[in-house]
């Protein structure tokens, strides 16, 4: 039950030991509150799947990272929210700590509070670049204040820069708070990659809701939304935040797979790996670019 059929792109060792992984996937199959659609509990298991089927050669940056390893943990379950909250912090600390960078996978995107209070613990300059469809910025949520609803608020409660990118869905109250609170908003596509990395501070964790994507590309979300982003302007700006920014951790959450439609949990594996590709090429090999 704890443990994934599947390490990230079916590594095996020596390429999946945490000891000499820069990135370590963490796979959070949390599901409490009421999405339009359920099941991100089973998106974790269904991206490792897929990414069963990637091509470890990326052509763009010209390396195989997986030769370099990443490594695959246990699942992280809880009961509650304020459970998921305080293990996904835990095992988070202590990746930050071993200086490696957690690749969250969920579940739905409550399990993205924890990891980024663990990093600002770490890192008190720290900017979240968060790509969703929803603001994610209520106080409450059918009266819960952990709700995927409420997400980017009890994050702003410990983070004082946010950037938000994709948006295109928000209530009357998030508008208010967001105007109140000056906070950099790119809506739908009208991002502007020279703002984006202006607003952000050096120390970056990203977390991407997959609804942030068209769903004509990514229709297997909890909560989809008409228009968005396509994949190649995700890959731009990650490319370029990963080159300008020192990017500590991310998260891909709220897939919920779609019984036979595989492309959308390979969308989600590659968008992963071509993360982890794009941090890699900057921290590691920053003369290559
Ligand atoms: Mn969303």
């Amino acid at each position: 039950m704890n443990k994934t059929n599947f390490n990230f792109a079916g590594l095996q060792k020596p390429f999946n030991d945490y000891k000499r992984s820069l990135f370590t996937v963490i796979p959070v199959p949390y599901e409490k509150t009421t999405s339009f659609v359920r099941g991100t509990k089973k998106g974790p298991e269904a991206i490792l799947r897929a990414s069963q089927e990637i091509e470890l050669y990326d052509y763009e940056t010209k390396q195989n990272i997986s030769e370099h390893g990443i490594s695959t943990q246990k699942s992280i379950t809880a009961d509650s929210p304020e459970q998921i909250i305080k293990n996904t912090k835990t095992i988070t600390e202590k990746v930050l700590y071993d200086n490696k960078i957690p690749v969250i996978l969920g579940g739905e995107h409550t399990i993205s509070i924890g990891p980024i209070f663990a990093a600002k613990n770490k890192y008190h300059n720290l900017s979240v670049l968060h790509f969703d469809a929803h603001l994610d910025m209520r106080n409450l949520f059918d009266n819960d204040k952990y709700s995927h609803a409420c997400v980017m608020r009890r994050v702003r409660e410990k983070v004082e820069n946010t950037v938000h990118v994709g948006i295109r869905s928000l209530c009357e109250e998030e508008y208010e708070y967001a105007k109140v609170n000056n906070l950099p908003i790119f809506f739908e596509k009208k991002y502007k990659l020279d703002e984006i990395i202006r607003r952000l501070t050096r120390n970056v964790y990203v977390t991407i809701d997959l609804d942030v994507l068209d769903p004509s590309i990514m229709p297997s979300v909890g909560n989809p939304e008409p228009g968005g982003a396509g994949w190649y302007d995700i890959l731009k700006i990650m490319r370029t935040v990963a080159n300008k920014k020192n990017i500590i951790g991310f998260d891909i959450v709220e897939l919920s797979p779609i019984k036979n439609i595989e492309h959308p949990n390979v969308t989600a594996a590659k968008l992963a790996y071509k993360i982890m590709n794009y941090i890699y090429s900057a921290k590691v090999k920053p003369t290559q670019q």
